[in-house]
Formats: structure tokens, sequence, C-alpha cells
């Protein structure tokens, strides 16, 4: 089914100004514990980087900003790189604290025995702080690779204490614009028990310290079979969605491309988002809106063409979420009509947007086909000549 050209008319102006943040990460060649491969053309450096997400915003105006992980983009002067995003037309976006590559860490940052550990991974944190002053960033995303991997080994509850206030030293620094996020994740790099696992236990910690403490969901980062959708309707009933990390996963957390292994299911989760007052600056209910960035690494194919699919992934399906005809599924799940309801949710669904999507974008002054524009343009093959020598970035 495609779209009748009034539905489309009807939903395009909420899809103005969707901006779906970029990992700087992406950019970088990346991999499994097996292998990681380097590609011609990688960004050497952070201001490489923040120039190859301004050109995913270029070709589709959909990724107005670039979050940075300290210290993997550490420079000098933050100001000047802030400077040059913003020469590029992007701005740099979200600081991502990491306390999962040193040594001191082994057994912990945050909830440590060790009080000089913990004070450590809180500094961390407030130079992380004192660099979003310089960026001008307003999210601090803190995800912490810390738990255990035997029975008996920790004391769950001692480090759950730690945890709390661990992170209350670090909102109490928090500035009055700007947010502390806190990221969960089932497993990995702890296989018995992880610090912060789940939803619950990610909303009871920022519950605890203040309204500028919210949780990022990455939806790569639950058990199979978990219905994601109800976290975000959940979250967002209880005005603690704060953003997401974006991604697609077969297995474990695969940080594949949005919308690749399970389109249906980012149908499902940006619905519950625009029903429950997330999408969109001006939403009716007061619901402050919920940051989109994506969390992916791009192993084997192109960076940059990687991350201009996946933004498209999100756009076609916000686009489809946007066409559910609320007052039909509405009147149909009050007359407990069952597959009536479920009729409704499925048409917007199954609604081919792409053409629609294309005339719009050009009418926009932007390339209907942002992947094949991308392709014709010779970029890569500029990026491939010009990027010789120095280091390939990467991580993992
Ligand atoms: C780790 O699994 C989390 O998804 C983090 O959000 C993110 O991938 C990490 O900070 C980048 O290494
Ligand atoms: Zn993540
Ligand atoms: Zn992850």
């Amino acid at each position: 089914m495609s779209t009748s050209a009034d539905s489309f008319a009807r939903i395009a102006p909420q899809l103005e100004g969707q901006a779906i943040e970029l990992p700087s990460w992406a950019f970088g060649n990346s991999g499994t514990r097996f292998k990681v491969f380097g590609s011609p053309g990688t960004a050497r450096t952070v201001e490489e980087k923040v120039a190859d997400a301004a050109t995913v915003h270029r070709f589709t105006g959909l990724a107005p900003s670039v979050a940075l992980h300290i210290p993997w983009d550490l420079v000098d002067d933050f100001g000047a790189l802030r400077r040059h995003a913003e020469d590029l037309g992007v701005s740099l976006g979200t600081i991502n604290s990491n306390t999962f590559q040193d040594d001191d860490y082994k057994l912990g940052a945050l909830t440590h025995t060790d009080p000089k550990i913990r004070q450590k991974a809180i500094d961390h944190h407030f130079e992380c702080l004192d660099v979003m002053d310089a960026t001008g960033s307003r999210d601090l995303k803190i995800w912490l690779a810390e738990g255990s991997n035997y029975p008996g080994q920790a004391d769950l509850r001692g480090r759950q204490d730690r945890l709390a206030e661990s992170l209350a030293t670090i909102y109490d620094r928090v500035g009055p614009e700007q947010r502390l996020v806190l990221e969960y994740k089932f497993f990995e790099p702890a296989f018995y028990h992880t610090d912060v696992p789940d939803w619950g236990t990610s909303y009871a910690q920022v519950s605890a310290l203040g309204e500028r403490a919210v949780v990022c969901l990455d939806t790569g980062h639950h058990a199979p079979g978990t219905n994601i959708e109800f976290v975000v309707m959940q979250l967002l009933r209880l005005g603690k969605l704060g953003s997401f990390d974006f991604n697609s996963r077969f297995y474990a957390d695969d940080d594949l491309i949005v919308g690749a292994a399970d389109p249906f299911q980012l149908f499902r989760i940006l619905f519950e988002v625009i029903r429950g007052g997330g999408y969109g600056p001006a939403n009716p209910d007061g619901t402050s809106e919920v940051a989109f960035m994506l969390d992916q690494c791009h192993n084997i194919e192109q960076k940059i063409p990687g991350q201009i699919r996946s933004v498209l992934n999100v756009q076609e399906m916000t686009a489809r979420a946007l066409l559910v005809d609320r007052d039909a599924l509405l009147a149909a799940q009050e007359a407990g009509d069952v597959l009536g309801a479920h009729e409704v949710f499925m048409d917007a669904f199954s609604t081919d947007v792409r053409a629609d999507l294309a005339a719009w974008r050009e009418s926009r002054g932007l390339p209907a086909h942002p992947m094949r524009a991308y392709a014709g343009s010779g970029h890569q093959a500029e990026l491939e000549t010009t990027r010789v020598g120095g280091t390939q970035m990467s991580w993992t």
C-alpha cells in the first residue's frame, strides 16, 4: 500500500526538524574481539569524524549533532572543535563517559569498594562535565560496564548503594541546563550480574537524583523477546525517558543498523514515542522530547553510507508511525474490535512512504535519494585518496 498524497501531507510537518544524533565512534574502524577490519578513507582524527557526521547531515538533513566519547575524542581545545563543527553545519552533542578501559576499573568504577577508585571515576565524569561546558552539550551519558562474573564475587546491595552515592556526587555538578542520562544493559562485559541491568534499576537510580536525571534506552540492551515498546511507554508515562541509543540486534549487543533486524519493532517503538508525547518539540501533554541517537558500529560496511541508511530508516519508520489513524485505533480498541484495531495499526506499518519522502526531501533542497546521491557524489573516493597516513581511528 502506498500513501495517498493527503495523508502524507498531513504528517509531513511533523517530520520537519527531526534530529537524530550520530555517534563519533561510528566513523572509526570497529569490529569484534576477533578482528577489526580497517577501511580506506576512515577518519584519522576527531575533526575528521565530525566532518563525516556533517556529511551525513548534508545528504539527509536529519543529523545536526554528533556525540563524543571521552577520552576517545579528547582534544586540547574543545572550543575549537565546537567551532569546527559549527563551520560544518553541525553541533557537538551528548558527551559519553568511559569507565571501561582502565585497569583500575577491573572490579568496578562508580561501584568499586575502594573510595580512591570511585573518586577517580567520579573525577572522570567531572572532566566530562567540563567538556560539556566547552562544547555546549546538554547530556552526560553514563553507561557502566560494571558487574560481576561469579555468584558470591560481589556484594550486590553494597554496589548498588555505592552507585547511588557516586551518581549523586556527579549529579550535584550537572548544570541547570544539563542532564545526566543513565543507560542500562542486561549483560556484557559482566556476565553474572550487571549493576545497571534494566530500565527499573536505571529508573530507580535517576529518580533518586532529581528532575534532570533520566534514562537512556539502548534498543540492543534487552533480552531476546523483551517488549521494548512497553518499556518505552512506561518510561514516558513516568516522565523519565531521556534518550534512545538506536541500533539493531539479532543476538547480543550487535550495534547493527537500526531498522535492519526488525523494522516492525522500530515502528512499534516509534509509535509509543509519538503516543506518549515524546516525539517532536511541541507535544500536547508537555512531556519533554526524547533525544534520538544512534549507537552503532559499521564493522564491514562503509561508515558514512551506513549512517545515512540508519537515519533514513528512522525517518521512514517515524513517517509510518505518524500515519497511524489514532482516532480509528482508539475507536476500535474501545469497541473491543481486536482485529479492527490490529488492522488500523498494520495499515500504517504496511504503507510505503518512500516516494512521498523522496519528493518531500527534494522540495526542501535535499537529495531525493540520499544513499544514491552519496554513492554518486565521489565523496568516498575523495576521502580514500586524501586520508592517507596518520592512524585510522578504531575502537573495541
Ligand atoms: C555499550 O554497550 C553502550 O551501548 C554504550 O552506549 C556505547 O555503546 C558505548 O559507550 C560506546 O562504546
Ligand atoms: Zn548504547
Ligand atoms: Zn551497547
